[in-house]
């Protein structure tokens, strides 16, 4: 081909546009209809105040929560006495007696009620457009690099673009119409909800939601406001928008929820004072606060692994494609990407953590009550939260661990006459940390132990030793517990945790392995905090002499890792819990490098299980396939847990619905945050005192570059790879700490200093 002048410039033109395209893909979720079901609507969030974007033409829906409505009232769910019965139900146990011991446990051990509560629905905006119903070049899209729902179309030539948005400086969702023509716009606008107790009143421009949660302490008050060019009439209860070109609709909600023990907020206050913030405030200004506010924290990590094409097809079209041949590995950086969106909007410094469902709930009884599930669920939920550099929005668990351990302390004491706290495995707004539901499930024991995990591994990350001070306490009464609940098992004289259960299987056992792993995990931890911040020397050397005591991991006759004391695991079973595993990830104590045989173990258990899972299961096992340094396994359940969750003739559970939410089925928001962790560790492992990089690359994943994630020991990271071979890293050292990196065998050691940045080229050469 002859390149003239003209060539060279469409040529130039048609690169640029493929880069910008592309450069925008990767941060968007795009559609060309509006949604039908709320798994197609799009979720956005400013940590407490959350909503569906539905994208209608004729109608808009955006059905909002606010994090602090929840049905029930501040309540002690401590069974007082039930210590009385412990010692029964663990000789009932030791004498194999399991169903007795259940019964008795059910009779005189269980939360009082057995129930907790569920998170509810807040209400629904809608807006309702006159005379749209022929449209054309109709987009709707998640933009996740602004966190803003934007839908556009036309109608007689006429443009008709929204905005929509959940803005963390001004607590407000924000929403903007525009029509490309003067006086086109034309709307009715008002407030709805699904509680039997509400009403709706209008006042000028605004409009305000009232709600009270059936048979609990709990009411919110929702308000909007509506600025626009074009004339306001209230008709039927509803805001009739006339003649106008723009409109800009700003929407606050509020409960009387202070704290588990305290319902003695005023709603009305808090809506009307942050209205009258914003309310005058013109939308480009709150936009761009909210931009400011949002990017500081997204922008902060960057991961691109290539695009060749596909990124440009609407995200359904994507995710079903995936399913039938996995080669999009732009997806897998969205996936990642919107895991880090979710977090962003579902979990900030002031905010609740992030429930089974996030902050986003339809339903007034959601599945499983859209609560704290401690087994797994709401761990997993903060598993990339450090890795990808969102270190702050790990804060609401802290919160939510200092609320539980002053639950947790009654409980303790009221269930197993013992020191310090602890939780079992669910837990709601009321900070309910008794064993609820069942015996034999929710008598489980290491609650308090896997969440003071996160505080340690903040540390180990940050290593902010004025953290580990303030938050030390909650570890050392956690360890406090289980020194006083361990007891010498009379078969094999280890101490056990007893009674207790390994998640959901099995029912009420004596000395579950997970159990053991994670307060072994807790106590280590403790004894090392203890020592990093001098003090509590005696404890530690407590804590020190026991651990060896506590029953260790074993290999079974299947050589499997054993999920109970005794050999009797069933390696026919393909159960969604491998909680055993639990030292390999999140925990690091078994490890290819320090016990390789139970290693080799723990493998033989996950092969047992299989691969398939409901979605947080599924999002587990690419954690542990990473750990096991099997990339290609672990990008093969990732296949899973991306294939579309509504396609009939898929048999498996698990998947990802059209708005890229994980499906448990239904809807739960772990395998999310889990399945980016688990990508993640593909690329970075930092739990062995050192930075292992590329550890567990799929095939699939040849080329790629990641920038801004980060490792334990205060460090930042950049690198790329292509055909699988590492190109450069750059590591940024925030608390000048010595580093190791490791990568493909070859291992550097060198010493930093804060706030220097070292490079080095694929082979770890200083560059
Ligand atoms: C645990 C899991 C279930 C579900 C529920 C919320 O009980 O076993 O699969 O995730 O939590």
């Amino acid at each position: 081909m002859k390149l003239n002048k003209k060539t060279i410039i469409s040529c130039v033109s048609i690169l640029l546009c493929i880069a910008t395209i592309s450069a925008q893909e990767i941060h968007k979720l795009s559609y060309e209809s509006p949604a039908q079901k709320w798994t197609e609507a799009l979720p956005i969030g400013n940590g407490s105040l959350g909503a569906m974007v539905f994208g209608g033409v004729t109608e808009e829906h955006i059905q909002f929560n606010e994090e602090t409505l929840w049905a029930g009232k501040p309540h002690d769910y401590a069974h007082k006495g039930a210590y009385k019965y412990l010692d029964t139900i663990r000789q009932l146990l030791t004498n194999g007696k399991q169903v007795d011991a259940q019964n008795l446990a059910m009779q005189e051990f269980m939360s009082t009620p057995l129930k907790q509560k569920a998170y509810q629905p807040f209400g629904d905006i809608y807006i309702a457009f006159k005379g749209h119903e022929n449209y054309k070049n109709y987009t709707r899209e998640l933009n996740i690099e602004e966190a803003i729902s934007k839908v556009s179309y036309s109608v007689d030539g006429v443009d008709f673009k929204r905005e929509v948005f959940s803005s963390y400086p001004s607590q407000v969702i924000a929403i903007n119409l525009t029509s490309s023509k003067s006086k086109a716009l034309h709307f009715d606008l008002w407030l709805d909800a699904l509680h039997e107790d509400k009403t709706v009143k209008t006042v000028g421009n605004t409009q305000t939601l009232k709600v009270q949660v059936k048979e609990g302490a709990l009411r919110g008050v929702a308000t909007l406001n509506i600025q626009t060019n074009g004339t306001i009439e209230t008709v039927n209860g509803k805001l009739q928008i006339s003649n106008a070109s723009k409109a800009t609709i700003y929407l606050t909600a509020a409960t009387n929820y202070i704290k588990y023990n305290d319902v003695s907020g005023n709603p009305e206050n808090i809506t009307q004072n942050t209205l009258a913030h914003v309310a005058s405030e013109n939308y480009k200004k709150v936009k761009k606060l909210h931009l400011k506010d949002y990017q500081s924290l997204y922008y902060r990590f960057d991961i691109d692994f290539g695009d060749n094409g596909k990124s440009a097809n609407t995200t359904d079209k994507r995710i079903f494609d995936f399913w039938k041949t996995p080669n999009d590995p732009q997806l897998i950086a969205l996936y990642v990407q919107y895991a880090r969106y979710l977090m962003i909007a579902s979990s900030r410094p002031g905010t609740k953590p992030p429930t089974l469902q996030g902050i986003w709930n339809h339903k007034l009884t959601p599945p499983w009550f859209s609560s704290y599930t401690t087994n797994i669920n709401l761990e997993m939920n903060y598993w990339p939260v450090e890795i990808a550099n969102l270190s702050e929005c790990h804060e609401p668990l802290f919160d939510f661990i200092k609320d539980v351990s002053e639950t947790g302390k009654n409980v303790a004491k009221e269930h197993y006459g013992a020191k310090g706290w602890n939780v079992h495995h669910n837990v709601d707004i009321w900070r309910g940390a008794a064993p609820v539901n069942h015996s034999n499930h929710g008598l489980w024991l290491s609650g308090s132990a896997w969440l003071c995990s996160h505080i340690w591994e903040h540390y180990l990350f940050t290593k902010d030793e004025t953290f580990l001070k303030n938050n030390y306490a909650l570890m050392k009464e956690s360890a406090l517990f289980y020194t006083d609940f361990l007891v010498e098992d009379p078969k094999t004289g280890y101490l056990i945790s007893t009674p207790s259960t390994s998640p959901e299987i099995g029912g009420l056992v004596a000395g579950p392995t997970m159990d053991h792993q994670i307060i072994r995990a807790l106590f280590k931890s403790v004894v090392e905090a203890s020592s990093i911040l001098k003090t509590d020397e005696a404890f530690a050397e407590k804590l020190t002499t026991m651990i060896p005591k506590i029953a260790p991991n074993q290999i079974g006759k299947h050589g499997q890792l054993q999920e109970w004391l005794e050999d009797k695991d069933n390696p026919e079973s393909h159960h969604r819990h491998v909680s055993h595993l639990w030292s390999v990830y999140p925990g690091s104590e078994i490890n290819y490098e320090d016990t390789p045989e139970l290693m080799k173990a723990a493998k033989q258990s996950l092969e047992f299980r299989g691969d398939n899972g409901t979605g947080w299961s599924l999002a587990w096992k690419v954690n542990f396939w990473s750990r096991f340094k099997d990339g290609n396994r672990a990008y093969k359940l990732l296949n899973v847990l991306l294939s579309p969750a509504e396609i009939p003739e898929r048999k498996i559970r698990g998947g990802s619905y059209p708005n890229l939410f994980d499906a448990h089925p239904p809807f739960q928001i772990d395998g999310n945050f889990g399945g980016a962790s688990g990508i993640l560790e593909m690329l970075l492992q930092s739990h062995l005192d050192k930075i292992q990089l590329l550890p567990a690359l799929p095939n699939a994943l040849a080329d790629g570059e990641v920038k801004g994630i980060v490792a334990r020991g205060g460090f930042e990271l950049a690198f790329s790879w292509k055909n699988s071979k590492l190109q450069y890293v750059e590591i940024t050292s925030k608390k000048g700490e010595a580093c190791v990196l490791e990568y493909n065998g070859n291992t550097i050691e060198f010493d930093t200093k804060a706030g220097k940045t070292y490079k080095f080229d694929g082979s770890l050469n200083k560059k």
